[in-house]
């Protein structure tokens, strides 16, 4: 029997401590409870229904129900729910999966590090390209850069990757040997530089931090190919080739974090396949499963896991649930989805070009919107005073929009004043038309409030 709305909001109040919450603030609201999930859309408690214009948090990319990872997992709850891959031991899913990870990259990516989460697989990458370079006789290569506005995990140390400043207050962050250059934000660095030049320029600071800190103390540096939780920052093109090469001139591992850009996000397995360059290690999660069952890990470079498999000895480090079978099952059925309903193909030529059309037809139409951008199925909408000039913060100007979309029966995410889509990639043209007119319509209703 389904318990009564005020119920479980109370009980959620007096047991549940929610992730990224005001905990005063969610007690005096109440908790938005979702029941259940179809295609692109979700439904509240009170039958309500929405949009799913976030695919949940970046992650539900065949979109809900879909009835191959249902049944996977099912099917492998019955054979065998639990088994590890500690003491020579494995499961076939995690043995599938792995070899069918592999295969999605060129050759260079030849092997799987599972974990149960982005943010494990980015601690996992910290020891990792440490211990490369100790196994090679450089104990001393071990800062990582990283960037500020980075979200890489809320774990010690994905989060000490991570460049938000208010993560690093909780906590004594970053811990040691990590350090930060800029984000290549065009719109937020209010620059008339072109964007290719400034993303040359930003990258340019990579070079001169390897230099300062002497390319002997460096191990690696960390990205995401387009930064989600920053606010969908999209790098100009020059960006990553260029880090890239500073990366290879100066012996230093690339690990590209695509915890969010992988699996068809940007239209491809992975997003560095269309940015054009090549990464030494691949974080990925989220949409390997489609976010139906937890699942992450480290997709290893030929470079790394030669070294590791030679006489490294042991490499100590794993979790309980490295290689879940069924969380492995349901991530082949995904992957299976994903090429059987040909949804990359889909992204790129068939929902991309016409959602960014409409996208950008947005910024022209509402003048609170400084900027437009989206790349794959990851878009922006900067709202503004005018121009390039911010609203005060403390109007929430985002949230507002935000609460306004859910009345319009839409989920979209907001990063301060950078209103965030990132819808799933089973979308078709019709809903984005329905999602660009919700859109539209709370856009005006913003303006009318705060312009
Ligand atoms: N790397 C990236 C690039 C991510 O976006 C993680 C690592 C960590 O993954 P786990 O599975 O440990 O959460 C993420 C997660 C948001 C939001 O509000 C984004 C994430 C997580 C929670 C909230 O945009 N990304």
């Amino acid at each position: 029997m389904m318990s009564d709305l005020t119920d479980l909001q109370r009980r959620d109040r007096e047991h549940h401590l929610h992730p990224f919450t005001d905990f005063k603030a969610l007690g005096a609201r109440g908790t938005r409870v979702i029941s259940r999930g179809d295609g692109i859309y979700i439904w509240d408690h009170e039958g309500r229904q929405l949009l799913d214009g976030m695919s949940g948090l970046w992650c539900v990319n065949v979109g809900y129900g879909q009835r191959p990872l249902i049944d996977a997992a099912t099917r492998q709850l019955e054979t065998l729910p639990y088994y590890n891959s500690f003491f020579q031991c494995t499961t076939e899913p995690a043995i599938a999966l792995a070899e069918r990870l592999a295969g999605l990259t060129d050759e260079r990516l030849s092997h799987v590090f599972f974990t149960g989460s982005g943010s494990e697989a980015n601690d996992t990458q910290i020891r990792l390209v440490r211990r490369y370079w100790q196994l090679n006789g450089k104990p001393e290569k071990r800062t990582i850069i990283s960037r500020t506005n980075a979200y890489h995990g809320s774990t010690i140390g994905a989060a000490s990757l991570g460049g938000m400043k208010p993560m690093h207050e909780q906590g004594e962050l970053p811990i040691a040997g990590i350090v930060h250059i800029d984000q290549p934000y065009h719109f937020g660095a209010q620059t008339n530089e072109a964007p290719e030049d400034f993303g040359l320029r930003v990258a340019s600071q990579l070079e001169e931090k390897i230099l300062a800190l002497g390319a002997d103390a460096v191990a690696a540096f960390i990205g995401e190919p387009v930064q989600g939780a920053g606010g969908v920052i999209i790098p100009p093109a020059t960006y990553w080739p260029e880090v890239a090469r500073i990366c290879r001139a100066h012996d230093i591992l690339l690990i590209a974090d695509e915890v969010i850009t992988g699996f068809g996000r940007l239209g491809h397995w992975f997003a560095h396949q269309r940015l054009g360059f090549e990464p030494d290690l691949v974080t990925f999660a989220k949409g390997v499963t489609s976010g139906y069952i937890p699942l992450g890990g480290v997709l290893v470079g030929k470079r790394v896991s030669q070294v590791l498999a030679a006489d490294g000895g042991e490499f100590a480090h794993g979790f309980t649930y490295s290689g879940h079978p069924v969380a492995c099952a349901v991530g082949l059925a995904n992957l299976q989805v994903i090429e059987d309903q040909e949804l990359l193909a889909n992204v790129r030529e068939e929902i991309e070009p016409y959602l960014c059309a409409g996208w950008s037809a947005l910024a022209d139409r509402h003048a609170i919107v400084g900027e437009a951008r989206l790349l794959g199925l990851m878009g922006a909408l900067e709202l503004v005073r005018q121009g390039a000039e911010r609203f005060d913060k403390s109007l929430n100007v985002g949230e507002r929009c935000r609460d306004l979309c859910i009345e319009h029966g839409l989920v979209m995410r907001a990063v301060g004043d950078t209103m965030i889509i990132a819808p799933p990639l089973i979308i078709t043209r019709t809903q984005i038309d329905e999602l660009l007119e919700k859109v539209d319509r709370v856009l005006t209703h913003v303006a009318d409030q705060f312009a």
